[in-house]
């Protein structure tokens, strides 16, 4: 099964360790289309690569429209991931959200307000995995 992970990149990347840590957990049931989010230095290699924003943005659409689920770390705030969600939502995939409570930011109403998407606290990658491992077991095609 093919997961979108999504996680912040411009909206800022303090939380890179813990997307490197739930991309290994997802990528155990399935294939993460998108494991460069939780890369260090994800900018720099795709600017290496020649990628622009808009060959980013084809991508990432492309990828988002054949993925099965949709789980996307929700604590740092990103237009992106925003963007991702509100796409993700309107084509019917199942969406995940993960958000840690102990955060300065409070997650968007758009977010938790919107019953298409379920949102899952947690403290740490290990305190969420077996349900994270059952979400994508459970829509398993
Ligand atoms: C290359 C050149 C400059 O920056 C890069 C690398 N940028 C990105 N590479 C891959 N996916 C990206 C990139 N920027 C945004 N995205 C997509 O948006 C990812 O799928 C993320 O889930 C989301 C992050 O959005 P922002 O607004 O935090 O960047």
């Amino acid at each position: 099964m093919d997961v979108f992970f999504s996680g912040s990149i411009r909206g800022g990347r303090s939380d890179v360790d813990v997307y490197a840590e739930l991309i290994e957990i997802l990528d155990d049931e399935g294939t993460v289309l998108t494991d460069h989010i939780g890369m260090e230095n994800v900018e720099e290699r795709e600017r290496e690569a020649g990628l622009s924003d808009s060959d980013i943005y084809e991508q990432d659409v492309e990828w988002l429209r054949a993925a099965d689920v949709v789980v996307a770390e929700v604590t740092t705030p990103s237009l992106g991931v925003g963007y991702e969600l509100g796409r993700a939502v309107a084509w019917d995939k199942p969406v995940r959200c993960l958000y840690r409570p102990d955060a300065d930011q409070d997650l968007s109403a758009m977010v938790r307000g919107n019953d298409a998407i379920e949102v899952l606290e947690y403290h740490d990658p290990a305190g969420v995995e077996s349900q994270l491992r059952a979400f994508l077991r459970r829509h398993r095609s």
